[in-house]
């Protein structure tokens, strides 16, 4: 353990008061993170909350430790309380404080120590910092850093549950760029652990409702535009879906995958149009980065096959907008 983290050891080393935090809209590696560190310290009697900034997806209800998650917004007065109270605040799965926002203005004003754990690309600077843009997922590095504290940990069933979740959903299954060799053999320590990999299956992918499969039909089969030509597909998300089939928060999850599984498509994006602002979602093969693209067009970034970003332009717009930036990069390609 180097020596910056010796300082935070020794502030672990008795009961403090703890806030973890992670990203709006959290993901499958946001709340496996989240809870995973939650599980984990509460057995050392630390006072531990898990604040989010937004609500989570109701897939995500089976999670150990899900119940006593504050979602910002609906509990700003406690958690409020909670976080100018705490001794330490512990930012996961994110890599720069707006990512947190409404929650950032608090955590600002109340200047704690911070505690990053994180694999996206280009982090803000914080105190202490655990962070590798090789790790499969935040999960892995939760993995690690537990490690870290202590050699040989003890790892219940329900942190190996929450820390699967995290590497299962941001591997895709174990399929995409991230997939690692930290991956498998973390879960296979975990089997050790009790881990019941049929048990998360049924949890995370045989929960779906009716209304989001057809909503998952209606977009492949209406919404999809294809640029074979170009290597670019598009999906498109408008407010009357949201309506038509009662979206949830994370109904959109996973969507923005498919197209790639086109032989010819390299670049998937996915445009969702929202309230007061367009949200896009890119994924791409092999070197193709994604996270430059959204950083330098969409005020997004991420990681180099999966990255996100925003507009205050329409969809339509947008597929233009995106064609002509390709197309153009592709004759100085060439
Ligand atoms: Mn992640």
């Amino acid at each position: 353990m180097s020596a910056n983290f010796t300082s935070l050891k020794e502030l672990l080393s008795q009961p403090i008061q703890i806030t973890i935090t992670t990203h709006q809209k959290p993901d499958g590696d946001a709340m496996g993170s989240s809870l995973a560190l939650y599980n984990y310290l509460i057995q050392f009697h630390h006072r531990v909350k898990v604040i989010v900034p937004t609500e989570f997806p109701k897939y995500f209800n089976w999670m150990p430790g899900v119940d006593e998650i504050l979602i910002y917004p609906n509990s700003k007065i406690e958690a409020d309380e909670w976080i100018q109270s705490s001794d330490l605040i512990c930012c996961l799965d994110f890599n720069t404080i707006s990512r947190i926002h409404p929650m950032d203005e608090i955590v600002k004003i109340a200047q704690k120590p911070i505690l990053l754990i994180d694999h996206h690309l280009q982090p803000d600077s914080f105190q202490w910092m655990f962070h590798d843009i090789a790790a499969c997922s935040t999960c892995e590095l939760i993995y690690r850093f537990i490690h870290e504290l202590d050699e040989h940990p003890s790892i219940s069933e329900l942190t190996a549950q929450c820390i699967y979740t995290g590497i299962l959903t941001d591997t895709g299954n174990f399929q995409n760029g991230a997939t690692n060799r930290n991956a498998f053999l973390i879960v296979a320590d975990l089997l050790s652990k009790g881990l019941n990999i049929q048990y998360i299956q049924e949890q995370l992918n045989q929960s779906s409702t009716e209304s989001k499969l057809r909503f998952l039909g209606n977009a492949l089969l209406n919404k999809l535009t294809v640029r074979k030509d170009l290597g670019i597909a598009f999906i498109v998300v408008d407010k009357k879906d949201a309506k038509t089939y009662n979206l949830q928060a994370g109904d959109t999850e996973g969507l923005v995958n498919y197209p790639l599984s086109i032989q010819e498509i390299n670049i998937s994006v996915l445009i969702k149009e929202e309230r007061e602002i367009t949200k896009l979602s890119f994924r791409s093969k092999g070197d193709i980065n994604v996270n430059d693209f959204a950083r330098t067009h969409f005020e997004g970034g991420g990681h180099k096959n999966a990255a996100g970003g925003k507009s205050i332009f329409p969809p339509d717009w947008l597929i233009k907008k995106i064609t002509e930036l390709i197309e153009k990069d592709k004759k100085k390609n060439k």
